[in-house]
């Protein structure tokens, strides 16, 4: 005995369940899961803390500067600044781990400002680097740790 489904009613069925999937994807973050979110911004950060320590330690004359490593740790952090930050997706806040506090997600305006404030001066320091003044480099740099530090101190617990 054939189906009680007519052809087209199975057709209908497929279609349905297509756009179900296509809209949930959709809906869905470039996370399948929140935990994912939260190891890909602690790795960004953690690269970016890596390069911008090797770039500061040059800059503020503690090691010898090196225009060249300068700038290969200026090029890693420019290409990773903004990518941390696609990551504080809903849901990642519940993740056991997470050191981002829960103002991240209660007070996104003021969160995206420290972000924002975090870019330009990034921008500003990849500037500085582009110009080649040790000094200028120095004081850009020092901006930009200000800024982490601005940031960890609202939106960051604290001992991390
Ligand atoms: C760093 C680093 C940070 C900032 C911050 C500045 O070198 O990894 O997160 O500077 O500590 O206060």
């Amino acid at each position: 005995m054939r189906s009680t489904f007519t052809s087209t009613t199975r057709l209908s069925l497929l279609s349905l369940l297509c756009l179900c999937s296509a809209l949930s994807a959709q809906a869905q973050s470039a996370f399948q899961r929140p935990s994912d979110a939260v190891e890909y911004r602690q790795a960004g950060f953690e690269l970016m803390g890596t390069h911008f320590r090797r770039l500061n330690a040059m800059a503020q004359g503690k090691v010898a500067y090196d225009a060249k490593a300068v700038e290969d740790n200026m090029a890693v952090i420019a290409a990773i600044s903004k990518l941390p930050f696609t990551a504080f997706v809903p849901g990642s806040d519940k993740v056991k781990g997470t050191e981002a506090l829960p103002e991240v997600w209660s007070q996104p305006a003021k969160f995206q400002e420290a972000a924002d404030k975090f870019q330009a001066e990034v921008g500003k320091l990849q500037a500085a680097v582009k110009g080649g003044k040790p000094d200028e480099v120095k004081v850009a740099a020092g901006a930009v740790g200000q800024s982490c530090k601005a940031c960890h101190d609202n939106f960051k617990q604290k001992g991390h």
